[in-house]
């Protein structure tokens, strides 16, 4: 499959205009733009959004919509933050009135308002979860299962040519390459990985297939892309415009500083629980920008990016790769919470595990977990990490608790 782009590394085909609606209606929906903390869905303003949202999939057949001539979206994400803020503000809506700010860090805040009662959930990290969630939601409106709520919530970060950290528009390594990694697990404690893979629109599928059409649990490299093209998966260029004009940026300097939090939006780790009770998880990535060619990150390896148990709990990680596999995190929160720890005293032991050996004053990892009892909880070193937590009608962002 061949994409073509603009100067900003966006591509305006059908499919990507619905899912700039479904963008823009998620911005409106979740006030995000204005602040960091958690915005409930009862202002006009959000009602309206939640309406773009709704009515996105209707107009899935819509021809040469060019949303670059949209104002809000003209010079791509940064200046969207800015003129929206900016319209926000012109119409006297403070960040307030948007809805309920929720800070963990604060001991008088509400925890989540999410209490288990059988019903599904997911959590997901970053602020683009929450776009990913509600893909998540549908799939299970579908009849799909917790798998596949976590494979519709990547595909829709992947597919994102605006994020530089996800599959395609991600930052390439310092030779140019995007190379990604993802993996994906079930309640049973299935697994399959992909890692260090090129030209692969969705390699957290892959990973699936590898999971469920093979005897093997990680395939990488050109003998993931073999097994890619033997299951037709097409394919894909995945280094945009923009991501290359980055890259030869970078390389005026080679300067390899990892930098941490990125636009807030980040690799995304994605937990959810089924109608039935059944937990899956699935992370996917394009790994660390400018990293060396051929490295591979947490994000793929079983226990380090991800793990499940569906007895009890599931995590997942996001920040420097490079820390959360040496204490192998995501396989160490879920087994302090097989210890007794809810999930968010395991995800702050499993971050101080790393603070207790290491500086880590330049250094930035975040956990969520999710409990088999449906509590979620997350925790990381540095402030500044998100995740989005939903139910069906209801999808919230948090500002996770640090340090
Ligand atoms: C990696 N953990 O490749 C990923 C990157 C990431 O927030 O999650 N960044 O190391």
């Amino acid at each position: 499959m061949h994409l073509s782009f603009d100067r900003e590394g966006h591509h305006f085909d059908e499919h990507h205009a619905l899912r700039w609606l479904h963008h823009f209606g998620t911005q409106l929906i979740f006030g995000h733009l204005l602040h960091r903390g958690a915005h409930q869905l009862d202002t006009s303003f959000c009602r309206f959004g939640r309406f773009v949202f709704a009515a996105s999939p209707y107009i899935e057949g819509i021809q040469g919509l060019d949303l670059r001539k949209f104002p809000l979206m003209k010079n791509g994400r940064r200046n969207f933050l800015r003129n929206s803020a900016a319209l926000f503000g012109g119409l006297g809506l403070s960040s307030r009135a948007w809805g309920r700010y929720v800070d963990w860090t604060n001991p008088k805040s509400p925890k989540s308002s999410l209490s288990f009662d059988g019903a599904p959930r997911m959590i997901s990290t970053w602020d683009h979860g929450l776009l990913a969630n509600a893909a998540g939601f549908k799939a299970l409106k579908r009849g799909g299962s917790a798998l596949d709520m976590i494979e519709a919530a990547a595909q829709l970060v992947e597919a994102d040519p605006i994020g530089q950290s996800v599959g395609l528009g991600g930052l390439p390594d310092r030779d140019g390459h995007v190379t990604l990694d993802a993996c994906i697990m079930n309640h049973d404690g299935e697994a399959g990985s992909v890692c260090f893979v090129q030209n692969i629109l969705h390699p957290l599928s892959l990973a699936r297939k590898v999971m469920e059409q093979t005897p093997h649990v990680i395939l990488a490299g050109a003998g993931a892309e073999k097994f890619a093209q033997e299951m037709g998966m097409e394919s894909t260029e995945l280094l945009t415009e923009a991501s290359r004009q980055a890259w030869i940026e970078w390389r005026k300097d080679s300067n390899y500083a990892p930098v941490i939090n990125i636009e807030n939006h980040d690799t995304i780790g994605i937990l959810a629980m089924d109608d039935q009770g059944r937990i899956a998880g699935g992370c996917t990535t394009s790994g660390l920008a400018y990293k060396m060619h051929g490295r591979i990150g947490d994000s793929p390896i079983i226990g380090a990016g991800l793990f499940v148990d569906g007895e009890i709990g599931a995590a997942t990680a996001t920040g420097l790769g490079e820390a959360v596999l040496k204490t192998l995190g995501s396989f160490l929160v879920v087994e302090l919470m097989r210890q007794g720890k809810s999930p968010q005293a395991a995800c702050e032991e499993a971050v101080h595990r790393i603070m207790r050996r290491q500086d880590t004053s330049d250094l930035q990892v975040g956990y969520c977990a999710m409990a088999a009892d449906g509590s979620m909880g997350a925790h990381s070193i540095h402030e500044g990490f998100t995740t989005a937590q939903s139910q069906e009608n209801q999808h919230e962002l948090f500002h996770a608790s640090f340090g």
